[in-house]
């Protein structure tokens, strides 16, 4: 009888949905030392977090985190709420003794992120944090032939995150877009997994300077949340607040290894609706991704004959791809749900062996300095140093 991982998970909406699909899903594909056990789903409203945990299956529901945290017979708590909520959250559930998995951004601001780093360190619990683009066999496939030296010395790394969801003004003021409870706006929501892909495949980022900009600056506040599954799904109310973050930003950036950086994250590039996306180029050869075609990646190698070189796109679906052996025969491709079900297996193979997860809590915090520096480049309208030892 395999063993069991007991989960209580704090926020039922947008993440919230994408992390239950993980573990509803993780058994299926995976064979895991230990197979989760959906034991509490924890949000502030009653009747929200009741008829949620109900439709999710989660076995019972909590409207107190601290209680939650607390429980014995929970070994992991899953922090899938907005991201003001992260600091207090990781710092009590830390000294409750029990591991965590919190959502991306870790935090509002680096100083938040080195003390919830420090809390997991003094309390030796196990910590990942959610960027879950790293599970996509496709983006694996590209760290894997920029470390074999299929794209011998590496020169530039571009990335985009670029969606369009607020480029209508009567979309209201959500969270995502109120400084307060996301504490910035693409920078933290979309950037950041751009700045983790390029660390993932590039390492440490060292100088950036940016610039940003609050394109539509009055919005109708929420009302309410409406059904549905979009992340702008609110009901605009008569009154009218302030957007207090950037709604497109742009940095350079330095890498450690000599490379050159560029990002771009924005929610008003109309027509794109989630088009993470990146290019990689070398002495050698170059790849370039797009979320939006997530089981492809396209490959030129100046290795090639002369007569054939070209982009290959290859459909990153084969067992010899990993995370890709998990799922369907080759060809069957997957989709965004499916890199949920991928981090879920890694946290729990990991918790398992008694192992760290990857990407941890130091990768959210080297995430978070890059933010930060960004942040400070916009104020200082300079070059700024990225902290990078933590
Ligand atoms: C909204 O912009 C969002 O849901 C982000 O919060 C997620 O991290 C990203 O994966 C998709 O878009």
């Amino acid at each position: 009888m395999a063993k069991k991982i007991n989960v209580g998970m704090i926020g039922y909406s947008f993440m919230g949905k994408a992390h239950t699909f993980g573990y509803k899903n993780v058994g299926i594909f995976y064979e895991l030392e230990a197979l989760p056990v959906m034991k509490v789903l924890c949000g502030r409203k009653e009747e929200g977090v009741s008829a949620a945990a109900e439709r999710y299956g989660w076995e019972s529901y909590e409207t107190d985190w601290k209680k939650l945290v607390h429980r014995d017979d929970i070994d992991v708590v899953d922090i899938c709420t907005p991201n003001n909520q992260h600091h207090e959250i990781v710092i009590g559930t830390a000294e409750a003794g029990k591991n965590i998995f919190c959502e991306k951004p870790l935090a509002k601001t680096l100083d938040e992120a080195k003390e919830m780093l420090q809390a997991v360190r003094k309390a030796g619990v196990k910590h990942m944090i959610g960027f879950n683009y790293r599970t996509v066999p496709a983006i694996v496939l590209a760290k894997r032939l920029i470390d074999d030296g299929k794209l011998g010395d590496i020169y530039h790394f571009r990335g985009v995150y670029l969606q369009d969801w607020i480029v209508d003004p009567s979309v209201p003021l959500s969270w995502r877009l109120d400084g307060e409870v996301a504490g910035s706006g693409p920078l933290g929501d979309l950037a950041a997994h751009t700045v983790d892909i390029a660390r993932y495949l590039l390492g440490d980022i060292t100088n950036v300077v940016a610039n940003w900009k609050t394109i539509i600056e009055e919005r109708p506040l929420q009302a309410e949340t409406v059904k549905g599954t979009g992340i702008g799904d609110v009901q605009a109310a008569e009154e009218t607040g302030k957007v207090t973050v950037e709604d497109a930003v742009m940095f350079l950036a330095k890498f450690a290894n000599g490379a050159l950086g560029t990002f771009e994250a924005t929610r008003f590039a109309t027509g794109r609706k989630n088009y993470n996306a990146f290019e990689v180029n070398g002495s050698k050869g170059s790849v370039r991704f797009c979320f939006e075609d997530m089981n492809r990646l396209e490959f030129y190698s100046r290795e090639d004959d002369d007569y054939a070189q070209g982009w290959r796109n290859i459909l990153a679906t084969e067992n010899v791809h990993e995370f890709a052996a998990a799922w369907w025969p080759p060809g069957h491709i997957i989709g965004y749900g499916e890199t949920f079900v991928n981090e879920v297996y890694v946290l729990l193979d990991a918790l398992a062996k008694g192992q760290m997860p990857t990407p941890d809590f130091v990768d959210g915090v080297k995430c978070q300095a890059i933010l930060e520096a960004v942040v400070n480049s916009v104020k200082s309208n300079a070059w700024e140093v990225v902290e990078t030892e933590f």
